[in-house]
């Protein structure tokens, strides 16, 4: 029903390249954040990229349209197939990130809502749909939106037709698989898989939820 994108956050290498192999199987795409880089390298990229899956940088990109650009472009060339970004720093800054992910054959997601709680507090009233609405205008490939809040994705998704929707939240932060996975292309997990004892067993709990 939908991909399996592991969420990478550890810290170390040696245990994300031992739960990205134990997982290759059981996983459509890896998505790597500030905890994994910060902790090891931009150099860990490409040795998760041996495992053959899509790469995912969650760095959630928000400066202004030249920095984001140049930020991309490390991405790309360090061997991610996606990027990504916030919305609230506007129009051209999102298109410099999908500028500089569809010139290396790449995706670039732009945040509608996200999971948490406080995420609230900004992403009301209209704005997750105003970002839709720009997410269709300027051509990135797919939004992010919250697995906690299914009600909210059915709305989103009618606003981004064809586009992508990849949902963090589900597992640790109380999302359910099987509310979520028919309603996204991707379910985003990360301390449910890799803060299980067995990562890989954990990961083949979402088989029947996969397409
Ligand atoms: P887990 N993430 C998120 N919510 O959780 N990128 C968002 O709205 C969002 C995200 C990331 O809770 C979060 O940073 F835009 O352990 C983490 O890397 O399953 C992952 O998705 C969720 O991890």
């Amino acid at each position: 029903m939908t991909d399996l994108v592991l969420s990478l956050d550890v810290t170390d290498r040696t245990s994300a390249l031992s739960i990205a192999a134990a997982c290759a199987e059981e996983v459509d795409a890896i998505k790597v954040g500030y905890p994994l880089v910060l902790g090891t390298g931009l150099g860990i990229a490409r040795d998760l990229a041996d495992l053959g899956l899509p790469l995912i940088a969650d760095f959630k990109v928000a400066d202004i349209p030249n920095t984001n650009m140049l930020i991309c472009d490390q991405v790309f060339e360090a061997g991610f197939s996606a990027v990504i970004a916030q919305a609230f720093p506007g129009p051209d800054s999102i298109a410099a990130c999908v500028e500089s992910a569809h010139a290396h054959g790449g995706e670039c997601y732009v945040v509608a809502e996200m999971s948490h709680p406080g995420a609230l507090t900004f992403f009301s009233e209209g704005v997750p749909e105003a970002i839709c609405r720009l997410v269709v205008e300027n051509g990135a490939d797919g939004i992010i939106a919250p697995a906690t809040r299914p009600a909210r994705i059915k709305v989103l998704r009618n606003l981004i037709g064809e586009k992508k929707i990849l949902s963090p939240g589900v597992g640790a932060q109380g999302g359910d698989p099987a509310e979520v996975a028919p309603l996204v292309d991707g379910m985003i997990v990360g301390r449910a898989i890799y803060g299980a004892v067995d990562p890989a067993a954990a990961a083949r709990a979402y088989a029947p939820y996969r397409r």
